[in-house]
């Protein structure tokens, strides 16, 4: 099957075989990693990009070439921030080179010192952006349902030497912002959100970007609405926004007045005409987005230890990332396992957020008994896969997934026999 073949409205989202192939359930034999011919003659990615309407791009291309300005304040740099603004309602958004730089400004112009909670199931980013300027993350666990921080554990972890929180909407799904907020003022803390997962999404009826000091997203080429490389800091906070914008560039208030240490942050021009011409195809990227979750959602019905993480339908979601949770004592497979089941049919599933920042460097020689504390984020780190979505991703294939899925953890026994001792 090629990868290539997109959204086939023939193909029934709930069939349970592959669509192409018409294996059953039972013929758990025509699995490539027992011996059976790949699904997928091409890999089938999570992350692969979303494109909007290519003659819009290249259109804004051509004003850009024309006009011979490439970066440093822009017009479509100046045109998406506002854009961004109004569609999340905020007075400021600020926007980057890309969601770490973001971050890191951010935390920089809030003025971080010390020590600063973190979950530690996230992208190494969130930690790196605080380590990068000298600042301890402490990382703290996350709730098994939420897979967002848990509150009840932050207070614990505070110290004189702590000056923030930093919230991760995990999959795009927010934090328990009242919480956070309760504690951040409680003890005189900042609190700034990771929202590189949730620009679309909304907690209680809110646009996320409206919360804590700051909310921080990302426009990567892996991220539902992309501007190749970009992110953006939505903050309401005047003072703030204005030294994130000095920050960005070198610190120039003027031509050559510097009034800050500052760094270049700026996003160019080509990427800002992605994001633009990305942002007017929004709308159908997160319909195709939630027509794939529930496609997946259907396909995965009944597949015994296989969860499908799910979104709130009374708030607006992406839906980016269609995650699995693998219980290997119902499925009789582990993650992964079933990791390579599909790996061996070219489809790369991933496993976000294996191991947990602290278990990767520097963490994990800074703060060897961390995982002492996160009981949850190591349970989960070994039970989450992460499956193809987006617009490069049609009902056949997702039907031909969940068939490889189910045929994985039927085949339990042949699986780990094939795996034994190579594979946890
Ligand atoms: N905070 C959080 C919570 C984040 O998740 C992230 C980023 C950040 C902060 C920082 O945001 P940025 O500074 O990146 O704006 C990818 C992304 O690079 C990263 O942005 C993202 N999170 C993370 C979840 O995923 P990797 O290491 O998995 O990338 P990579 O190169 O393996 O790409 C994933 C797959 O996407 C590839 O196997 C193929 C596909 N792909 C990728 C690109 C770039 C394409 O098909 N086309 C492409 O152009 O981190």
């Amino acid at each position: 099957m090629s990868s290539k073949h997109t959204r086939d409205p023939a193909v029934g989202a709930t069939s349970v075989a592959d669509p192409v192939t018409d294996r059953g359930v039972s013929d758990v034999h025509t699995l490539a990693l027992l011996g059976g011919r790949p699904t997928f003659d091409e890999p089938l990615y999570v992350g692969r990009p979303n494109i909007g309407d290519r003659s819009r791009l290249t259109a804004r291309i051509d004003d850009m070439l024309d006009r011979r300005w490439l970066s440093n304040g822009g017009p479509f740099v100046e045109e998406f921030e506002r854009r961004i603004a109004d569609l999340l309602s905020v007075r400021h958004a600020v926007v980057m080179c890309n969601a770490t730089v973001a971050l890191e400004i951010a935390i920089r112009a809030l003025g971080l010192t010390g020590e600063v909670i973190v979950p530690s199931f996230t992208f190494v980013a969130t930690a790196h952006a605080l380590q990068w300027q000298q600042i301890t993350p402490v990382f703290c666990d996350v709730d098994p349902v939420t897979h967002n921080l848990d509150p009840a554990r932050v207070e614990a972890l505070i110290t004189p030497r702590t000056s923030a929180i930093i919230g991760v909407h995990l999959w795009g799904r927010a934090c328990d912002v009242e919480a956070l907020q309760a504690i951040a003022t409680g003890r005189g803390l900042h609190l700034l959100f990771d929202a590189a997962h949730a620009f679309g999404c909304t907690h209680d009826g809110r646009m996320i970007g409206n919360f804590g000091a700051a909310e921080v997203f990302s426009f990567h080429a892996t991220k539902f609405l992309n501007s190749g490389e970009g992110g953006a800091v939505a903050t309401n906070d005047d003072d703030l926004a204005a030294r994130m914008r000095l920050m960005r560039n070198f610190g120039f208030a003027d031509f050559d007045q510097v009034v800050y240490v500052g760094t270049n942050g700026k996003m160019n021009e080509m990427s800002a005409a992605m994001g633009l011409t990305s942002l007017e195809s929004m709308d159908e990227f997160i319909a195709v987005n939630r027509a794939n979750h529930a496609a997946y959602d259907a396909g995965l019905q009944g597949i015994p230890g296989v969860s499908l993480v799910r979104y709130d339908s009374d708030e607006q979601s992406n839906y980016q990332y269609v995650v699995l949770e693998i219980d290997e004592r119902e499925a009789g497979v582990s993650r992964d396992m079933l990791q390579r089941v599909l790996h061996a049919e070219n489809v790369l599933a991933r496993r976000y957020f294996y191991p947990g920042c602290h278990r990767m460097e520097p963490y994990r020689s800074l703060f060897p008994h961390a995982g002492l504390l996160l009981p949850e984020t190591e349970r989960l780190t070994d039970r989450v896969l992460s499956l193809p979505t987006g617009t490069a991703v049609g009902e056949g294939e997702i039907a031909a997934v969940c068939g490889i899925v189910r045929r994985g953890v039927t085949a339990g026994v042949a699986v780990r026999g094939t795996l034994a001792g190579s594979v946890r």
